[in-house]
C-alpha cells in the first residue's frame, strides 16, 4: 500500500493528475445559475443540446496530447469515466433536461492533503458529475490507507438556492460590476455551495472567491472543517462574471502570484501578500480578442496554466505573452496547444485535478 494522494498547493512537484475528457459533452439548457454566466451576447445564449462531434474529437485529441506531454515530464495521468451526459438530471427537488461533460475536473474536485473533496455545485446540470471521477476515486482508496475520499454536504438546489429574476439580458455591464462589488450573486446563502475551482490552496491558507458559484456558506463550512487551516474570502470586483478563480489569481511558486489586471484585486486583500514578501504580478494581455466558439469563459483562460513545480509551468501555445512573461519571471514556459478544448470549460489547470504533489502544509503568510 502506498501514498497515492497528496497536494497542499498548486506549484510543488506535480508526480500524479487526473486530466478530464470531452466525450459526450452537452451545452446545458439553461437554468438559474447557468444563465447568468453565460454573457448576453454570446452566441451561445438559447442554445443546448449535445456538442458538434467533430468539437469533441478537436478536444479529445488536444487533451490526449496534454496527457502525453504530462507523462513525458513524469508525471503519472489518469482519465475518468464519462457518463452518457445527455441524460435529464431528477431528484426529488428538480429536474433539469440534461447533464453537462467531465472536462474541468478542477471545479469537481478539492484535493487537501490526502483528501479529495467532490464539491457541491450550484449547476443543477452538474449534480451527478462527480460520478465520473468515481472509480478513480474508488482505486486510489483502496490502494492508499490514508486517502480521505470525501463529499461536501450537498445541496438541494431548489429554487430557494437562486435568487429569482436575477438574470435579465438587460442588465448593463456596470450594473454587474456593482453587483460583483456588492457582492450579489445568483446564489443565495440557503445551502453550501461552492466549486472546487474558486479555492486556491497555498498550504495552511485557502483563499476562497466568493462569487456566482461559490457563497460565503461554503466559507463557514471549510473555517469548520479545516480548523488548522485558515480560509480567507476574496472578491474581485473587476469581474463581471467571477466564477473560478484560476483566471484571476494564479501562483506560480512560493511568493509570486499573477494577478488579473482587469479584475482588480482590492487593497485589502493584497495585504497578506504584500507583508509576507510575495511578489503580485500583473498577468500578461490574452494574445486573443475572444474565446473561442462556443466557449463559457473569458479570453484571460490566458493565464490557466498548469505548474508543474517551482521552475516548470504549462501554457497554452498561442499565447506569446504569457509564454513570454513567464519566461521573464524565471519560468521555463512549456507550450501546449488547447484552445479547442476551451469551450469545453476551460484551459490547463481546469482540466486537471491535482492527485499528488510532492512537499507537505507549508505556512507561507506566518
Ligand atoms: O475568466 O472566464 C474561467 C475559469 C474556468 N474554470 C473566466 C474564468
Amino acid at each position: 500500500m502506498a501514498k497515492i494522494v497528496n497536494s497542499w498547493n498548486d506549484f510543488d512537484p506535480l508526480k500524479h493528475v487526473i486530466v478530464g475528457r470531452a466525450d459526450n459533452s452537452v451545452i446545458p439548457n439553461e437554468e438559474p445559475a447557468t444563465s447568468e454566466k453565460v454573457p448576453v451576447d454570446s452566441e451561445m445564449r438559447g442554445m443546448w443540446g449535445p456538442r458538434p462531434l467533430e468539437t469533441v474529437e478537436k478536444a479529445n485529441a488536444q487533451l490526449d496530447n496534454l496527457a502525453k506531454v504530462l507523462e513525458d515530464h513524469g508525471v503519472k495521468v489518469d482519465r475518468p469515466t464519462p457518463l452518457q451526459w445527455n441524460q435529464p438530471v431528477i431528484t426529488p427537488d428538480f429536474r433539469t433536461d440534461s447533464m453537462m461533460t467531465c472536462m474541468p475536473p478542477r471545479d469537481v474536485l478539492l484535493t487537501i492533503g490526502s483528501e479529495i473533496i467532490a464539491a457541491p455545485m450550484s449547476f443543477r446540470c452538474r449534480y451527478w458529475e462527480y460520478l465520473a471521477y468515481w472509480p478513480l476515486l474508488s482505486k486510489y482508496f483502496d490502494e492508499d490507507p490514508e486517502f480521505l475520499w470525501s463529499q461536501a454536504p450537498r445541496p438541494r438546489l431548489t429554487d430557494k438556492s437562486y435568487k429569482h429574476n436575477y438574470y435579465d439580458e438587460k442588465v448593463s455591464l456596470e450594473e454587474r460590476l456593482e453587483r460583483t462589488a456588492n457582492k450579489d450573486f445568483v446564489t443565495t446563502e440557503e445551502e453550501i455551495m461552492f466549486d472546487a475551482a474558486d479555492v486556491l490552496r497555498l498550504g495552511k491558507d485557502l483563499f476562497v472567491q466568493h462569487g456566482l458559484t461559490t457563497n460565503r456558506k461554503a466559507m463557514e463550512w471549510m473555517k469548520r472543517k479545516y480548523p488548522d487551516l485558515r480560509v480567507h474570502a476574496v472578491n474581485f470586483p473587476g469581474d463581471p462574471y467571477p466564477i473560478h478563480i484560476d483566471a484571476t489569481f494564479v501562483p506560480l511558486r512560493p511568493g509570486l502570484i499573477i494577478n488579473n489586471p482587469h479584475r482588480r484585486l482590492p487593497e485589502e486583500q493584497r495585504k497578506i501578500f504584500e507583508a509576507n514578501d510575495w511578489e503580485i504580478v500583473d498577468a500578461a494581455m490574452p494574445a486573443h480578442e475572444t474565446p473561442p466558439p462556443l466557449c463559457y469563459s473569458s479570453v484571460w483562460l490566458s493565464m490557466n496554466c498548469l505548474v508543474l513545480d517551482h521552475k516548470n509551468v504549462i501554457v497554452e501555445a498561442s499565447e506569446h505573452n504569457q509564454l513570454e512573461q513567464m519566461d521573464k519571471l524565471g519560468m521555463n514556459p512549456i507550450p501546449v496547444p488547447f484552445r479547442d478544448a476551451y469551450a469545453f470549460g476551460g484551459a490547463l489547470h481546469c482540466a486537471t485535478a491535482d492527485v499528488y504533489r510532492e512537499g507537505g502544509c507549508e505556512d507561507y503568510f506566518p
